[in-house]
């Protein structure tokens, strides 16, 4: 076999199986460590199968490589002497059909009371989660009069040691929420409200990402969970809520805020609500498939902007938060003014048909960039964080 061309394609297998491996590495999209209850139900589930599986696959390997030894042609055997011409055997058709049969109706059995489980409400609150091209929302309704109280993107805030509903829907094509530590995947179809659970045992930040293809930036349509201890949520809350009622129109004077709210005002308000200041974009007819685009009242509590691509804040190499010599939070703000001059180069969109943000290019100045730079720094408090 030293032919060229075997030569050339003999690196081929281990290079993609390298690739394949190194998939696994990702540990951000983790689904094998579960953190909360739900996940590690599922976690059983998987491993119990997986296990099965690998026994079934150990035995037919095992089995096919008897039969290729045990009944190979011998040196002594007549080539023109077939061996016994049968047909259908009762005895081994049974076995290789009772035996999977089996397995799959106790796979069946033993899987049930977790599907019937996960679909049950929770004890916690429910929260509603829209997807959207391509970005998430997640909205929190406090005292239940259905009006919700807060409204955020891309993080999605929950405290530990609670069954927490979510209301799953899309604003315009099919996509899937998936917090992989967290609990399984569920679809968010349009018109269908799905339910689903998802808890946490301990604080910390779990990532996750839409899983159905759902256009041009679908691999960009990110989200994360932050997990925070019971106290710490109340404190989120209470600063949410703080965010909202805050003055958040600057105040009329020569201030770069005031200028950028101005700004704001001209170029922002037909698609972004901000509470207390912009309470409805475009009447609920922003120009967007989707009808909404990210409610900015607490931008600067979130983690993560614009389908959590990017940081809010600036993190170190593994992944830690810089923080100023006082010990404040670090802004992104070189990332955050690329987004805002021009979008669609930061993140893949289509807004001539009405997906995702526009260009801005052409139309702000470097001087107006920063003016709305300083009015987008007031918009909430820093994070609360795990
Ligand atoms: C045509 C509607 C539209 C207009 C006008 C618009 N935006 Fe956006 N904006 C969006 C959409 C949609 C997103 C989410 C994009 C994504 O994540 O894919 C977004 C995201 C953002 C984000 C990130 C928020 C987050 O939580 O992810 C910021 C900040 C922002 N816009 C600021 C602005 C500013 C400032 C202006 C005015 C200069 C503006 N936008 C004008 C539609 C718009
Ligand atoms: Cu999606």
């Amino acid at each position: 076999m030293g032919t060229r061309f075997a030569r050339s394609w003999r690196w081929v297998v281990p290079a993609l199986l390298g690739l394949l491996l190194a998939g696994c590495a990702t540990g951000r999209l983790d689904a094998t460590k579960p953190i909360g209850e739900d996940a590690r139900e599922i976690d059983g589930l998987m491993r119990l199968s997986g296990w099965m599986a690998v026994g079934v696959g150990i035995f037919v390997a095992a089995a096919v490589a008897t039969i290729i030894v045990k009944f190979r042609a011998k040196p002594t055997d007549d080539p023109d002497d077939l061996p016994p011409q049968i047909h259908g055997n009762r005895k081994a058709e049974l076995t290789w059909t009772l035996i999977p049969t089996a397995m799959l109706v106790f796979l069946t059995i033993y899987t049930l009371p977790t599907v019937f489980a996960l679909a049950s409400e929770g004890d916690g609150r429910t929260i509603k989660v829209e997807g959207q091209q391509w970005w998430w929302q997640f909205s929190y309704d406090l005292d239940e009069d259905g009006q919700y109280d807060i409204v955020t993107a891309n993080d999605l805030v929950i405290p530990t040691g609670e069954e927490v509903n979510l209301e799953i829907h899309s604003n315009d094509v099919i996509h899937s929420f998936w917090i992989p530590q967290l609990n399984g995947k569920k679809d968010a179809v349009p018109g269908r409200i799905h339910d689903w659970r998802i808890s946490s045992d301990e604080p910390g930040i779990f990532y996750g990402e839409c899983v159905e293809f759902c256009g041009l930036s679908h691999a960009n349509m990110q989200m994360r969970t932050i997990v925070l201890t019971p106290e710490d949520f109340d404190r989120w809350v209470q600063e949410q809520l703080a965010g909202k009622t805050a003055a958040q129109v600057a105040p009329a004077d020569e201030s770069p805020e005031a200028a950028g709210a101005a700004l704001f005002e001209t170029h922002c308000i037909s698609c972004h609500v901000v509470d207390g200041a912009y309470e409805s974009a475009a009447g609920g007819n922003a120009n967007l498939l989707a009808g909404i685009a990210p409610n900015l009242t607490n931008l600067m509590s979130r983690t993560a902007f614009a389908g959590a691509l990017y940081e809010t804040y600036q993190t170190g190499p593994d992944g830690e938060y810089l923080r100023n010599p006082d010990g404040s939070l670090k802004l992104n703000i070189a990332e955050l003014r690329e987004w805002v001059r021009n979008a669609p180069d930061m993140k893949p969109a289509r807004a001539d048909n009405q997906q995702g943000m526009l260009d801005f290019s052409e139309v702000l100045t470097d001087q107006d960039l920063d003016n709305l730079m300083a009015y987008l720094k007031t918009l909430g408090s820093p994070p609360v964080l795990p």
